[in-house]
């Protein structure tokens, strides 16, 4: 059996239970189809392999039902509502077949692969009733992947597009990336690194670009392009790329109409301007809504949309870089196409384990803010920890802005409930790679297929999806089951315990694995650790309240007063916005000091329960996937010893103070 983890959650893994198998084998005397897309055309091929290996039957296409029963029936109806509603599906038994039943391909294509993620977990058919429609528009991964082959902030091999050898040759794993991708519902795909190179506007590497479009349109996948703001110069020759040049303006007017020539349904933009070095109208006078007009001008005979991201923070020592993205951009709301969506990470600060959510979110009424959440684990162990991310995202979703009063969550902002944005989207940084199980980590697969399935419906639990995702992938016995579910659910909170308890937050420079919390102000001093955790002979944390930068500002009164006093502030967030000192008392009853040392202890002891949770599933896991896991978790293990001495031994050149005896007991 190929148990190397190239097949994630669609395995397919033949029926064991004998009652269900002979339910489905009723349903399996025919597929009909009476579409002759290219979408409805791949909904049928995935039903078919699946059902062949799930039953063991081949089951033949026909193009219409008529009165014969005992098949599954696709019924593409007149789409009526809105693109949510052209999205969705529902399935049902429909006298005598299972009918998924949609107002568009890919709706069908989704009701497909909800049905086979049903039958994967051998659920009966009879009483089956789902209806489903996404709650946002563009569900999207970003890829950070480089002309090169190598991923920025890639931890499971290379690139997956292989440009060498584009458009020539077509890799097959395109097809299976994208197989993986529609079954969660992703409906949109960037295929290169923010920090863009410009050749990815060049007629090579659109004639590339177009090969890898031509597979992912068959499963419903729209491309999308990172762009180099400044390749109107470097690529076009101009003497400039002022986004008010009337010549600027006309060679990205061209350019998008060479690209839609080739790629007819292109996606659109994705632009990181005026952000770590990266160009952008700033260098022209000009603001973020004349660089994304722009580029929405050139877009406007298309349907492609710009997405706009409102990563920035200047280098400056007095600043707090919390506060750099609600400066720049809230003053702009209101100015910008009715074709862009400002897309904004989930944190003030960049993907920390822990992160107060955006003050942007709810700041923007008249602009369509997106969510971006990183999969890839840049801040979370790499591929070497097991960190679940659905906690993270639900946690941020769910907090509540008030900007309209109680119940403004960060999830009504971006799915568009709360300002009636009209373009709503969610992106993650994708975690795929080269490795032949797509994400080094057997259990990151996990954190790609949650962030899928929460960019459909941000409503399913954290809890539900791995369990759901354990089934698909894992093993389908209960006790096992619940012992991987649990230590998902506890392993980001165990992260966070042993790398940064409390609410710290960048101890590490460079790479971003190994703990560097000395690292101190220099050259850019936004880039050295200290800035950051403010460690001093008095106590820890960063004052953002009104003594100190006073970012909580930004938010609403009532979010104000959960955080702005540091003896209610929830200890969780507590050095997000205060600085304590070493010897005050919690609300836990221990000081800060030794509070500390008692999460960092709790953290990395916490690892050794991680393995043996993991032990305890054994006897139902692939021996395979039990030892790469088993591994890993010996080396996070070393590695959550390591995070804590490092802390300590640093944090007590200022605190003084032993490690409580306690927790250290003589061996
Ligand atoms: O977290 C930082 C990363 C950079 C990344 C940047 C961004 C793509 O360290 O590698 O660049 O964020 O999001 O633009």
């Amino acid at each position: 059996e190929d148990d190397d983890g190239y097949r994630l959650w669609l395995r397919y893994e033949p029926v064991t239970n004998a009652a269900i198998k002979v339910e489905y084998l009723k349903y399996a005397s025919f597929i009909a189809n009476t579409e002759k897309g290219e979408i409805t055309g791949s909904a049928l091929k995935e039903l078919q392999t699946g059902l062949k290996q799930l039953i063991g039957k081949r089951v033949p296409a026909i193009t219409t039902a008529g009165s014969r029963t005992g098949g599954v029936v696709f019924s593409l109806k007149p789409a009526t509502g809105d693109s949510a509603a052209k999205e969705g599906y529902q399935i049902q038994p429909v006298s005598g077949n299972i009918v998924i039943s949609a107002q568009s391909e890919r709706g069908i294509l989704y009701g497909t692969f909800a049905l086979l993620r049903h039958m994967q977990m051998q659920q009966p058919l009879k009483n089956l009733r789902i209806s489903s429609t996404p709650k946002i528009r563009y569900r999207m991964l970003n890829h950070w992947d480089n002309t090169d082959g190598t991923i920025e902030r890639g931890y499971a091999g290379g690139s997956i597009w292989k440009w060498y050898e584009l458009p020539e040759r077509v890799d097959p794993r395109y097809e299976d990336y994208a197989r993986a991708n529609a079954s969660l519902g992703i409906n949109g795909t960037v295929l290169n690194n923010v920090n863009a190179s410009a050749r990815f506007m060049s007629q090579e590497y659109i004639g590339k670009v177009a090969a890898i479009a031509n597979v992912l349109r068959k499963y419903g996948i729209k491309t999308y392009l990172s762009v180099y703001f400044a390749a109107p110069k470097t690529l076009g020759g101009l003497a400039g790329s002022d986004p008010l040049d009337p010549n600027v303006r006309a060679w990205w007017a061209d350019k998008v109409a060479e690209i839609y020539k080739t790629i007819p349904d292109f996606g659109g933009f994705l632009v990181k301007a005026n952000s770590e070095g990266e160009p952008g109208p700033q260098d022209y006078g000009r603001t973020h809504a004349d660089g994304a007009n722009m580029l929405a001008a050139a877009l406007k005979p298309y349907d492609g949309i710009v997405v706009w991201r409102a990563f920035v923070y200047k280098a400056d020592p007095d600043a707090d870089r919390f506060k750099a993205a609600y400066e720049e951009f809230v003053p702009l709301d209101g100015q910008f196409d009715p074709k862009v969506i400002v897309q904004v990470k989930n944190g003030p600060i960049d993907f920390q384990p822990r992160e107060p959510f955006s003050p942007l979110f709810g700041n923007m009424p008249k602009t369509p803010l997106g969510m971006e959440f990183q999969i890839t684990q840049e801040y979370l162990g790499f591929a070497a920890h097991a960190v679940y991310e659905a906690p993270l995202f639900k946690e941020c979703l769910e907090s509540d802005t008030w900007v309209n009063g109680q119940g403004s969550t960060v999830a009504k902002v971006i799915d568009g409930s709360l300002h009636g944005y009209e373009r709503t989207l969610i992106a993650g940084v994708a975690n795929t790679g080269s490795d032949r199980n797509w994400t080094g980590h057997p259990l990151a697969q996990a954190n790609w297929y949650a962030f899928g399935r929460l960019a459909w419906d941000h409503q399913l639990s954290a809890e539900q999806i791995a369990a759901e995702w354990t089934q698909l992938t894992l093993t389908r016995q209960i006790k096992s089951r619940e012992h991987i579910v649990k230590m998902m659910l506890r392993s980001r909170e165990i992260y966070i315990g042993y790398n940064t308890p409390l609410g710290l937050s960048r101890p590490w420079m460079g790479v971003h694995f190994a703990p560097e919390p000395w690292q101190s102000r220099g050259a850019r001093p936004d880039w050295t650790a200290t800035y950051y955790h403010r460690a001093d002979s008095a106590g820890l944390g960063f004052d953002r309240t009104t003594s100190g930068s006073n970012a909580l500002s930004q938010y609403r009164p009532q979010v104000q007063a959960q955080w702005n006093d540091p003896d209610k502030t929830p200890l969780p967030y507590l050095l997000w916005f205060h600085h304590v000192s070493w010897n005050k008392k919690l609300g836990s009853g221990r000081t800060l000091w030794d509070e500390l040392c008692h999460r960092l202890y709790s953290g990395a002891d916490s690892v050794s329960w991680m393995q043996q949770q993991w032990e305890l599933a054994r006897n139902d896991l692939d021996t395979r996937v039990y030892a790469d896991v088993a591994g890993r978790l010996k080396v996070q293990r070393r590695e959550a010893i390591w995070w804590r001495d490092a802390w300590l031994l640093y944090l007590q050149t200022f605190s003084r103070q032993p490690v409580p005896a306690s927790l250290t007991p003589p061996d």
